[in-house]
Protein backbone atom coordinates (compact mmCIF):
# COMPACT_ATOMS: atom_id res chain seq x y z
CA UNK A 1 0.00 0.00 0.00
CA UNK A 2 0.85 3.78 -0.67
CA UNK A 3 0.47 6.31 1.78
CA UNK A 4 0.97 9.92 0.76
CA UNK A 5 1.45 12.71 3.14
CA UNK A 6 -0.75 15.41 2.42
CA UNK A 7 -0.48 18.76 2.61
CA UNK A 8 -1.80 19.55 5.97
CA UNK A 9 0.78 17.54 7.51
CA UNK A 10 3.11 18.32 10.53
CA UNK A 11 4.05 21.79 9.69
CA UNK A 12 0.58 22.86 8.92
CA UNK A 13 -0.96 21.66 11.61
CA UNK A 14 -0.56 25.10 13.50
CA UNK A 15 -1.94 27.10 10.84
CA UNK A 16 -4.53 24.83 10.36
CA UNK A 17 -5.88 25.28 13.89
CA UNK A 18 -5.48 28.80 13.82
CA UNK A 19 -8.00 28.81 11.08
CA UNK A 20 -10.30 26.44 13.03
CA UNK A 21 -10.24 29.21 15.94
CA UNK A 22 -10.65 31.97 13.62
CA UNK A 23 -13.88 30.18 11.99
CA UNK A 24 -15.26 29.37 15.13
CA UNK A 25 -14.98 32.75 16.90
CA UNK A 26 -16.18 34.17 13.66
CA UNK A 27 -19.62 32.43 13.84
CA UNK A 28 -19.31 33.31 18.02
CA UNK A 29 -19.88 36.64 17.22
CA UNK A 30 -21.78 36.93 14.40
CA UNK A 31 -24.95 38.69 14.71
CA UNK A 32 -27.03 35.33 13.93
CA UNK A 33 -24.39 32.66 15.86
CA UNK A 34 -23.57 29.43 14.41
CA UNK A 35 -20.74 26.70 14.35
CA UNK A 36 -19.96 24.43 11.28
CA UNK A 37 -21.20 21.09 11.62
CA UNK A 38 -17.49 19.70 10.86
CA UNK A 39 -16.70 21.08 14.52
CA UNK A 40 -19.70 18.11 15.52
CA UNK A 41 -16.65 15.29 14.97
CA UNK A 42 -14.24 15.29 18.06
CA UNK A 43 -13.95 12.02 19.32
CA UNK A 44 -16.46 11.63 21.32
CA UNK A 45 -18.52 13.23 18.39
CA UNK A 46 -17.24 10.88 16.15
CA UNK A 47 -18.35 7.79 18.90
CA UNK A 48 -22.51 9.00 19.04
CA UNK A 49 -22.51 9.67 15.75
CA UNK A 50 -21.47 5.69 15.37
CA UNK A 51 -24.48 5.55 17.88
CA UNK A 52 -27.01 7.56 15.85
CA UNK A 53 -26.24 5.38 13.33
CA UNK A 54 -27.31 2.28 14.76
CA UNK A 55 -30.64 4.39 16.36
CA UNK A 56 -34.42 3.19 14.69
CA UNK A 57 -35.48 6.65 13.67
CA UNK A 58 -32.08 7.11 11.67
CA UNK A 59 -32.69 5.71 8.44
CA UNK A 60 -30.19 6.67 6.14
CA UNK A 61 -26.95 4.93 7.11
CA UNK A 62 -29.12 1.73 7.37
CA UNK A 63 -30.96 2.62 4.08
CA UNK A 64 -28.04 3.55 2.27
CA UNK A 65 -26.07 0.65 3.23
CA UNK A 66 -28.94 -2.24 1.82
CA UNK A 67 -28.99 -0.21 -1.49
CA UNK A 68 -25.25 -0.39 -1.77
CA UNK A 69 -25.20 -4.35 -0.94
CA UNK A 70 -28.35 -5.11 -2.52
CA UNK A 71 -27.28 -3.12 -5.79
CA UNK A 72 -23.66 -3.87 -6.02
CA UNK A 73 -24.01 -6.03 -9.39
CA UNK A 74 -25.99 -3.27 -10.95
CA UNK A 75 -23.44 -0.33 -9.59
CA UNK A 76 -20.77 -2.33 -10.67
CA UNK A 77 -22.36 -2.76 -14.58
CA UNK A 78 -22.95 0.82 -14.73
CA UNK A 79 -19.41 2.23 -13.54
CA UNK A 80 -17.76 -0.26 -15.52
CA UNK A 81 -14.67 -2.35 -14.75
CA UNK A 82 -10.58 -1.31 -14.07
CA UNK A 83 -11.48 2.31 -12.75
CA UNK A 84 -9.86 4.47 -10.17
CA UNK A 85 -12.14 5.02 -7.25
CA UNK A 86 -11.73 7.91 -5.16
CA UNK A 87 -12.99 8.92 -2.22
CA UNK A 88 -13.30 12.29 -0.53
CA UNK A 89 -13.61 11.93 3.73
CA UNK A 90 -13.17 8.04 3.34
CA UNK A 91 -12.99 8.29 7.52
CA UNK A 92 -13.39 4.36 7.69
CA UNK A 93 -13.45 3.28 4.32
CA UNK A 94 -16.31 1.04 5.59
CA UNK A 95 -18.92 1.78 3.15
CA UNK A 96 -16.81 1.29 -0.26
CA UNK A 97 -16.47 -2.29 1.24
CA UNK A 98 -20.00 -3.41 -0.36
CA UNK A 99 -19.04 -2.26 -3.63
CA UNK A 100 -15.39 -3.14 -3.89
CA UNK A 101 -16.00 -6.85 -4.62
CA UNK A 102 -17.99 -6.52 -7.76
CA UNK A 103 -16.67 -3.35 -8.57
CA UNK A 104 -13.22 -4.51 -8.66
CA UNK A 105 -11.44 -0.99 -9.47
CA UNK A 106 -7.75 -0.77 -10.33
CA UNK A 107 -6.82 1.65 -7.63
CA UNK A 108 -8.79 2.67 -4.22
CA UNK A 109 -7.71 6.34 -3.27
CA UNK A 110 -8.93 7.13 0.11
CA UNK A 111 -8.94 10.77 1.57
CA UNK A 112 -9.41 11.34 5.19
CA UNK A 113 -7.62 14.35 7.34
CA UNK A 114 -7.15 12.47 10.21
CA UNK A 115 -4.13 10.64 8.30
CA UNK A 116 -3.22 7.93 11.30
CA UNK A 117 -6.44 6.53 11.34
CA UNK A 118 -6.69 6.47 7.57
CA UNK A 119 -3.45 4.51 6.98
CA UNK A 120 -4.52 1.73 9.73
CA UNK A 121 -7.97 1.56 7.56
CA UNK A 122 -6.58 1.71 4.60
CA UNK A 123 -3.98 -1.22 5.54
CA UNK A 124 -6.34 -3.16 6.92
CA UNK A 125 -8.24 -3.09 3.45
CA UNK A 126 -5.43 -3.55 1.63
CA UNK A 127 -5.15 -6.84 3.42
CA UNK A 128 -8.60 -7.86 2.43
CA UNK A 129 -8.60 -6.81 -0.85
CA UNK A 130 -4.82 -7.87 -2.45
CA UNK A 131 -5.76 -7.30 -6.29
CA UNK A 132 -6.96 -3.14 -5.80
CA UNK A 133 -3.91 -1.04 -5.85
CA UNK A 134 -4.82 1.26 -2.13
CA UNK A 135 -3.61 4.51 -2.68
CA UNK A 136 -4.32 5.92 1.00
CA UNK A 137 -4.01 10.18 1.20
CA UNK A 138 -3.74 12.59 4.35
CA UNK A 139 -5.53 15.70 3.16
CA UNK A 140 -8.59 17.88 3.33
CA UNK A 141 -10.85 15.95 0.62
CA UNK A 142 -11.35 19.14 -1.36
CA UNK A 143 -7.19 18.69 -2.30
CA UNK A 144 -6.13 18.18 -5.78
CA UNK A 145 -6.29 14.71 -6.16
CA UNK A 146 -3.19 13.09 -7.47
CA UNK A 147 -3.29 9.50 -9.02
CA UNK A 148 -0.43 7.11 -8.75
CA UNK A 149 1.30 7.76 -12.77
CA UNK A 150 0.53 3.39 -13.14
CA UNK A 151 -3.07 4.43 -13.15
CA UNK A 152 -2.84 7.60 -14.82
CA UNK A 153 -4.45 6.37 -18.08
CA UNK A 154 -7.68 4.60 -16.03
CA UNK A 155 -10.98 6.92 -15.91
CA UNK A 156 -11.91 8.05 -12.34
CA UNK A 157 -14.57 7.95 -10.33
CA UNK A 158 -15.66 9.85 -6.73
CA UNK A 159 -17.59 7.93 -4.16
CA UNK A 160 -19.14 9.70 -1.79
CA UNK A 161 -21.30 8.28 0.10
CA UNK A 162 -23.11 8.97 3.71
CA UNK A 163 -25.22 12.22 2.54
CA UNK A 164 -22.69 14.05 3.74
CA UNK A 165 -23.51 16.04 0.35
CA UNK A 166 -26.38 17.55 2.42
CA UNK A 167 -24.52 19.06 4.99
CA UNK A 168 -23.65 21.58 2.19
CA UNK A 169 -25.85 24.91 1.27
CA UNK A 170 -26.88 24.25 -2.67
CA UNK A 171 -24.11 27.16 -3.62
CA UNK A 172 -21.83 25.13 -1.97
CA UNK A 173 -22.79 21.69 -3.10
CA UNK A 174 -22.34 23.12 -6.04
CA UNK A 175 -18.72 24.02 -5.58
CA UNK A 176 -18.45 20.86 -4.45
CA UNK A 177 -20.12 19.20 -7.39
CA UNK A 178 -17.65 21.43 -9.69
CA UNK A 179 -14.48 20.25 -7.80
CA UNK A 180 -15.85 16.67 -8.35
CA UNK A 181 -16.68 17.12 -12.08
CA UNK A 182 -12.90 18.03 -12.18
CA UNK A 183 -11.41 15.74 -10.11
CA UNK A 184 -12.75 12.87 -11.93
CA UNK A 185 -12.17 14.80 -15.69
CA UNK A 186 -13.17 13.13 -18.67
CA UNK A 187 -14.73 9.97 -18.91
CA UNK A 188 -15.50 10.30 -15.02
CA UNK A 189 -18.35 9.12 -12.94
CA UNK A 190 -19.55 10.28 -9.33
CA UNK A 191 -21.52 7.70 -7.37
CA UNK A 192 -23.44 9.30 -4.44
CA UNK A 193 -25.53 8.87 -1.54
CA UNK A 194 -28.36 11.36 -1.67
CA UNK A 195 -30.84 11.86 1.45
CA UNK A 196 -34.60 12.51 0.18
CA UNK A 197 -37.52 14.43 0.84
CA UNK A 198 -40.05 13.02 2.56
CA UNK A 199 -42.99 13.85 5.27
CA UNK A 200 -42.18 15.99 8.29
CA UNK A 201 -42.66 13.18 10.92
CA UNK A 202 -39.78 10.91 9.75
CA UNK A 203 -37.51 13.81 9.16
CA UNK A 204 -38.42 15.72 12.81
CA UNK A 205 -38.00 12.17 14.46
CA UNK A 206 -34.99 10.92 12.63
CA UNK A 207 -32.92 13.69 14.05
CA UNK A 208 -34.89 13.99 17.44
CA UNK A 209 -34.46 10.71 18.71
CA UNK A 210 -35.93 8.88 21.55
CA UNK A 211 -33.07 8.39 23.46
CA UNK A 212 -31.49 12.02 22.90
CA UNK A 213 -28.05 10.67 21.11
CA UNK A 214 -28.53 13.40 18.88
CA UNK A 215 -29.25 15.80 21.33
CA UNK A 216 -26.20 14.48 23.19
CA UNK A 217 -24.29 14.73 19.44
CA UNK A 218 -25.32 18.58 18.93
CA UNK A 219 -25.00 19.42 22.63
CA UNK A 220 -21.06 17.87 22.77
CA UNK A 221 -20.09 20.62 19.75
CA UNK A 222 -19.73 23.07 22.39
CA UNK A 223 -16.82 20.92 24.11
CA UNK A 224 -15.31 20.70 21.44
CA UNK A 225 -15.32 24.44 20.94
CA UNK A 226 -14.24 24.63 24.67
CA UNK A 227 -10.78 22.54 24.08
CA UNK A 228 -10.23 24.45 20.33
CA UNK A 229 -10.81 28.38 22.41
CA UNK A 230 -10.02 27.19 26.20
CA UNK A 231 -13.16 28.32 27.20
CA UNK A 232 -15.98 27.17 29.63
CA UNK A 233 -19.16 27.51 27.80
CA UNK A 234 -21.50 25.95 29.78
CA UNK A 235 -23.02 22.94 27.77
CA UNK A 236 -25.89 22.25 30.16
CA UNK A 237 -27.29 25.97 29.72
CA UNK A 238 -28.45 24.96 25.91
CA UNK A 239 -31.01 22.72 24.62
CA UNK A 240 -31.12 20.78 21.57
CA UNK A 241 -33.67 22.13 18.80
CA UNK A 242 -33.84 20.08 15.09
CA UNK A 243 -36.68 20.33 13.11
CA UNK A 244 -37.45 19.94 9.20
CA UNK A 245 -37.74 23.02 7.47
CA UNK A 246 -40.25 22.43 4.75
CA UNK A 247 -39.95 25.59 2.91
CA UNK A 248 -35.62 25.34 2.39
CA UNK A 249 -36.18 21.57 1.79
CA UNK A 250 -33.89 20.72 5.20
CA UNK A 251 -33.49 19.46 8.25
CA UNK A 252 -32.45 22.76 11.03
CA UNK A 253 -30.33 22.06 14.30
CA UNK A 254 -29.63 24.66 16.32
CA UNK A 255 -28.48 24.91 20.35
CA UNK A 256 -30.71 27.35 22.34
CA UNK A 257 -29.85 28.96 25.33
CA UNK A 258 -32.01 28.42 28.19
CA UNK A 259 -30.76 30.92 29.85
CA UNK A 260 -28.47 34.28 29.80
CA UNK A 261 -24.67 34.00 30.18
CA UNK A 262 -21.94 35.42 28.88
CA UNK A 263 -17.86 34.15 28.94
CA UNK A 264 -14.86 36.29 29.26
CA UNK A 265 -12.22 34.85 26.20
CA UNK A 266 -8.66 35.39 26.59
CA UNK A 267 -7.48 38.18 24.12
CA UNK A 268 -10.64 38.43 22.41
CA UNK A 269 -13.29 39.63 24.52
CA UNK A 270 -16.89 38.42 25.73
CA UNK A 271 -18.92 36.55 24.09
CA UNK A 272 -22.77 36.48 25.51
CA UNK A 273 -25.50 34.59 25.06
CA UNK A 274 -29.34 35.54 25.71
CA UNK A 275 -32.05 33.55 26.68
CA UNK A 276 -33.89 31.57 23.98
CA UNK A 277 -30.98 32.87 21.52
CA UNK A 278 -30.23 30.11 19.35
CA UNK A 279 -26.82 29.05 17.96
CA UNK A 280 -27.48 27.27 14.61
CA UNK A 281 -25.02 24.03 14.19
CA UNK A 282 -26.31 22.30 11.22
CA UNK A 283 -27.71 22.46 8.11
CA UNK A 284 -29.11 18.54 6.08
CA UNK A 285 -30.49 19.37 2.83
CA UNK A 286 -33.29 16.87 1.39
CA UNK A 287 -32.98 16.33 -2.17
CA UNK A 288 -35.44 14.74 -4.66
CA UNK A 289 -33.89 12.92 -7.94
CA UNK A 290 -34.86 15.46 -10.10
CA UNK A 291 -33.33 18.48 -7.44
CA UNK A 292 -30.15 16.84 -6.98
CA UNK A 293 -29.89 15.86 -10.71
CA UNK A 294 -30.54 19.38 -11.43
CA UNK A 295 -27.79 20.33 -9.14
CA UNK A 296 -25.46 18.37 -10.42
CA UNK A 297 -26.07 19.48 -14.58
CA UNK A 298 -24.80 22.51 -13.40
CA UNK A 299 -21.79 20.90 -12.49
CA UNK A 300 -21.15 18.79 -15.89
CA UNK A 301 -22.51 16.13 -14.44
CA UNK A 302 -25.30 13.89 -16.12
CA UNK A 303 -27.46 11.40 -13.81
CA UNK A 304 -26.78 8.02 -15.58
CA UNK A 305 -28.84 5.58 -13.07
CA UNK A 306 -30.05 5.96 -9.85
CA UNK A 307 -31.43 3.46 -7.33
CA UNK A 308 -33.89 3.77 -3.84
CA UNK A 309 -35.30 1.94 -1.19
CA UNK A 310 -39.11 0.89 -1.50
CA UNK A 311 -39.87 3.00 0.96
CA UNK A 312 -37.96 6.25 -0.78
CA UNK A 313 -36.38 7.14 1.63
CA UNK A 314 -32.77 7.20 0.34
CA UNK A 315 -31.23 7.07 -2.76
CA UNK A 316 -28.02 6.14 -4.58
CA UNK A 317 -26.53 7.85 -7.82
CA UNK A 318 -24.73 7.51 -10.32
CA UNK A 319 -23.71 10.31 -12.74
CA UNK A 320 -21.18 10.57 -15.74
CA UNK A 321 -18.75 13.81 -16.76
CA UNK A 322 -20.67 15.45 -19.43
C1 LIG B 1 -23.31 12.93 8.54
C2 LIG B 1 -24.36 14.63 7.30
C3 LIG B 1 -25.09 12.41 7.06
O1 LIG B 1 -26.98 15.17 8.08
O2 LIG B 1 -27.91 13.33 8.71
C4 LIG B 1 -26.94 13.07 11.94
C5 LIG B 1 -25.20 14.17 10.37
N1 LIG B 1 -26.65 15.17 12.14
N2 LIG B 1 -27.76 13.52 12.91
C6 LIG B 1 -26.93 14.05 8.61
C7 LIG B 1 -26.23 14.12 11.46
C8 LIG B 1 -27.57 14.78 13.03
C9 LIG B 1 -25.60 13.51 9.12
N3 LIG B 1 -24.59 13.40 8.04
Amino acid sequence: MNQALGTTALNTVFDENRVLKQELLDGLFAEQKYINSKFFYDEYGSQLFEKIMQLPEYYPSRTEMVLLEKYQNEIADAIGENKVLIEPGAGNCEKVQYILPTLKPKCYVPIDISADFLFECASNLQDKFPHIDIHAVADDMRAKVVVPDAFKDHDKVVFYPGSTIGNYKPNEALEFLKHVRETAGKKGGLLIGVDLQKDKATLDAAYNDEQGVTALFNLNVINHVNKLLDSDIDTELFEHVAFYNEEHCRIEMHLQSKANHQYHLDNIGQVSFSEEERIHTEYSYKYTIDSFSQLAAQAGLKLENYWIDDDALFSVQYYVAL
